[in-house]
């Protein structure tokens, strides 16, 4: 194995454990542009190359770090051999990969104008909705890593099952949130907050918080069916990441975090939708109503003026407060101190992120 010859031995998402990470990318895209079961062109090279670069990588890589730092807390170690180091990072990258496949869809449906910076890549002059091949190009390129790298480990068939069961519980959670949003007429009155927990749990917190954790533990050999704990944990802390999503879409700095909110125009059932409406009067419910889901500037800025008027960044700070004590209680409730390590290692990830 000629990459990940740094050794991970540092603390969590250290500039160590990002360069192995980084180093075992080249590896896996290497691999995937020279993949034997397809006679490759020039130009579908070409695109490939450009199309992972652009997809897979840019961003906060959270959720593939998190394989790594978790595996080696739950093994006890702070350094890793090469070969744990470099199969942790490749499960790693397959959740980056997941994560780019979806976003590549996600914004041609939420129909958004940048991601991680730069037009999204349906945006790109020439991609167009080649994009939808290309994000079932990313997602093949996720069985093909598993097969290359996993065949043969006695946890490889959980691993398959991990990452189908997952992305079937995202595409479910992407299908209530968009037949949400455009099933039938307008109607704002059916947004609450157990609507708005049924999209998030799906769409986000399975993929982002269980998988990197649930990746860990197989590659600790461990049995997923004793984590049922570990799994709602997850699944909570996944719900308070997206309700940051939701509040970052309207009161972010687009520069920073990287991407243009939608979620208003969109009329998406957002964390700060649910929230004005449980505390609007009628007045304030009528602006809503009329302005909420249209793509005039002078629509959205009415929303997002009476979101301020309603102090909704307050009751979103207090919100985050309270999260924060309700998941450091229940994980000091975990029997296992590793345990109890990776999920606070997590938790401190993202806790009041700004991006
Ligand atoms: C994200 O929901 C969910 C997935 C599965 C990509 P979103 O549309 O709120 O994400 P973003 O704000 O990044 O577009
Ligand atoms: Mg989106
Ligand atoms: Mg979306
Ligand atoms: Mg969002």
């Amino acid at each position: 194995m000629a990459t990940a010859e740094v050794v991970v031995s540092n603390g969590s998402g250290g500039a160590d454990t990002k360069t192995a990470f980084k180093e075992v990318y080249s590896k896996l895209k290497k691999e995937m542009l020279e993949d034997p079961a397809f006679e490759f062109t020039d130009e579908s090279l070409q695109w490939i190359d450009r199309m992972v670069d652009y997809n897979v990588l840019g961003g906060k890589c959270n959720r593939g770090l998190s394989v790594i730092d978790s595996y080696k807390i739950l093994k006890g170690v702070d350094v890793l051999s090469k070969e744990e180091t470099f199969l942790a990072c490749t499960l790693g990258w397959c959740i980056e990969w997941l994560q780019a496949y979806f976003l590549v869809l996600d914004d041609i449906m939420d129909n958004s104008q940048t991601r991680r910076g730069q037009p999204c890549w349906f945006r790109v002059p020439q991609v167009g909705l080649i994009a939808v091949n290309d994000g079932i190009i990313l997602r093949n390129h996720i069985s093909r890593i598993l097969q290359r790298h996993f065949k043969g480990k006695p946890y490889y068939v959980d691993l398959i099952d991990l990452f189908n069961e997952v992305e079937f519980k995202t595409a479910s959670g992407q299908l209530l949130d968009l037949i949400t949003t455009h099933e039938g007429e307008k109607d704002l009155t059916k947004y609450n907050l157990t609507v708005h927990r049924r999209i998030v749990q799906y769409k986000t917190a399975y993929y982002s918080f269980y998988l990197p954790v649930a990746c860990a533990l197989l590659l600790a050999g461990e049995n997923l069916d004793n984590f049922g704990d570990v799994k709602n944990i997850l699944v909570e802390m996944g719900t308070y990441f997206q309700v940051q999503d939701d509040y970052l879409d309207c009161f972010g700095d687009p520069e920073f975090i990287g991407k243009i909110g939608t979620d208003i125009e969109d009329y998406k059932c957002s964390w700060l939708v649910v929230q004005a409406l449980e505390r609007a009067d009628e007045n304030q419910k009528s602006i809503l109503f009329e302005n909420y889901g249209k793509s005039d500037p002078a629509c959205v800025a009415k929303v997002k003026d009476l979101y301020k008027e309603l102090k909704l960044e307050d009751v979103f700070h207090e919100y985050e407060r309270e999260s924060y004590n309700k998941l450091i209680t229940d994980i000091e409730a975990q029997p296992s101190k590793a345990v109890q390590s990776v999920l606070k290692s997590f938790l401190h990830k993202i806790y009041k992120r700004d991006k």
